[in-house]
């Protein structure tokens, strides 16, 4: 196959709000820096239905969803160096190019190279490499994991042991890293700090076990879903709160009596800005930082009085938890091996892709964490 065009299925999107349609799609070999991917596993994340829903100002159709991919490197272009045929690889929707001012500033995961073109659903060169229909169709992310074959740049891929399987490694692509790293890499939970974590799943469980490894003091798990406070005790939190049931306060007070002046980080994983805003309220006066991972749609805005922060409170957020993807993924797949990082336990849901859209629906059910679909 290497060097001609693959004929295999893919879920293409073919326009906003429908459902995604299994067919045939031509992937074309890999140009010089790419690398062609025959991916075995992928995670559904909720940002491939926001964007499937058509409130992403960056979505376009019709396009190869898809971001949290792992499987072998099955050809490689001109100038790779990286990574080889028959590598064990994740896909990397943050790429990491080492040589951009982003890369080398020290100060950010996000890599500036081909973030543009990323944007707008093509390969650095401009151009698709898949087809169907005679349509060219574009790429997601840089990924496109939706596809039993696909096209990234080197620069977005990363190869690590293949003694993770890759139903577990495709969810370190985004879920598990997203929220593990937004904690230890990003808001660097100190000991003994009370946390905060709005929305638990996926993304919010990792966060609390990210918290758990930094040895945090108290961890809240804050819900509108009654079923998510097992899931959360289970990955370490020591409390629970529902904030619809509270009478006659708001969460963020609720908080602020509970850790005796506020809580030292929070964490926004749902994506609501009304949250985000509670999240960044219910922060400790002087130094309680809220770290935004929530993904709002287009013309969605935060809000809050700025005395909140004229009193010391700060508001950021994070892409990929911070973490720099070909530099650290290896690392974090060694804490999984060595029984130090959970991922098994994420994974609720499994789908063939034939029932990728069943994939989608289980995510917006409440007792999914991740489904993951085998490619
Ligand atoms: P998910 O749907 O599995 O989890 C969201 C949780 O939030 C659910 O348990 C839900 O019950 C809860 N929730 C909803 N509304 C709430 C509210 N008002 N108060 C409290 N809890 C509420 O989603 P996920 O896959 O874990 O992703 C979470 C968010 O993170 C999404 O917006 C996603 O797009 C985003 N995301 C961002 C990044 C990043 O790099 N920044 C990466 C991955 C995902
Ligand atoms: N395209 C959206 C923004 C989506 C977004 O913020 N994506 C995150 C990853 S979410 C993974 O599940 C991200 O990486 N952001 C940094 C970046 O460079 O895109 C919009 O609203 O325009
Ligand atoms: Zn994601």
């Amino acid at each position: 196959t290497v060097g001609k065009t693959i004929t295999c299925k893919a879920a293409i999107a073919w326009a906003a709000g429908e459902p995604l349609s299994v067919e045939d799609v031509e992937v074309a070999p890999p140009k010089a820096h790419e690398v062609r991917i025959q991916i075995h596993h992928t995670g559904v994340c909720h940002t491939d239905a926001y964007t499937l829903s058509g409130k992403d100002p960056e979505g376009a159709f019709p396009i190869v969803l898809g971001h949290e991919g792992a499987g072998i490197v099955e050809s490689v272009g001109e100038g790779v160096t990286s990574v080889k045929p028959g590598d064990y690889v994740i896909a990397l929707y943050t790429p990491e190019c080492r040589e951009c001012k982003f890369c080398k500033s020290g100060k950010t995961n996000l890599c500036g190279k081909i973030r543009a073109t990323q944007g707008r659903g093509v390969m650095p060169d401009g151009t698709s490499r898949f087809k169907a229909r005679g349509k060219d169709i574009l790429h997601f992310m840089g990924t496109s994991t939706f596809s039993q074959y696909t096209v990234v740049a080197d620069i977005s891929v990363v190869a690590v042991t293949p003694k993770i399987a890759t139903d577990r490694a495709c969810l370190l692509g985004c879920g598990i890293t997203t929220g593990y790293g937004a904690a230890v890499e990003t808001a660097k939970v100190e000991e003994g700090s009370n946390v905060a974590v709005f929305g638990v799943g996926c993304v919010g469980l990792s966060v609390v076990q990210g918290a758990v490894k930094n040895k945090a003091g108290m961890i809240i798990a804050v819900d509108v879903n009654d079923g998510k406070e097992a899931w959360a005790r289970k990955f370490g939190a020591t409390h629970f709160v529902n904030p619809t049931k509270l009478q006659g306060k708001t969460i963020q007070e609720h908080l602020i009596e509970m850790t005796d002046g506020g809580c030292d980080y929070t964490f926004d994983c749902t994506g609501n800005v009304g949250v985000m805003r509670a999240a960044l309220e219910a922060c400790h006066k002087g130094w309680g930082e809220s770290i935004v991972i929530g993904v709002a749609a287009a013309g969605q805005e935060i809000s809050t009085r700025p005395f909140q922060l004229v009193t010391g409170r700060v508001w950021k957020g994070c892409a990929f938890g911070g973490i720099k993807g070909r530099t650290q993924l290896p690392g974090l797949v060694d804490d999984y091996l060595n029984g130090k990082l959970k991922v098994d336990e994420f994974i609720t849901h499994r789908e063939p892709l034939s029932a990728i859209n069943t994939a989608f629906e289980q995510m917006k059910a409440g007792d999914c964490v991740r489904c993951v679909v085998d490619m």
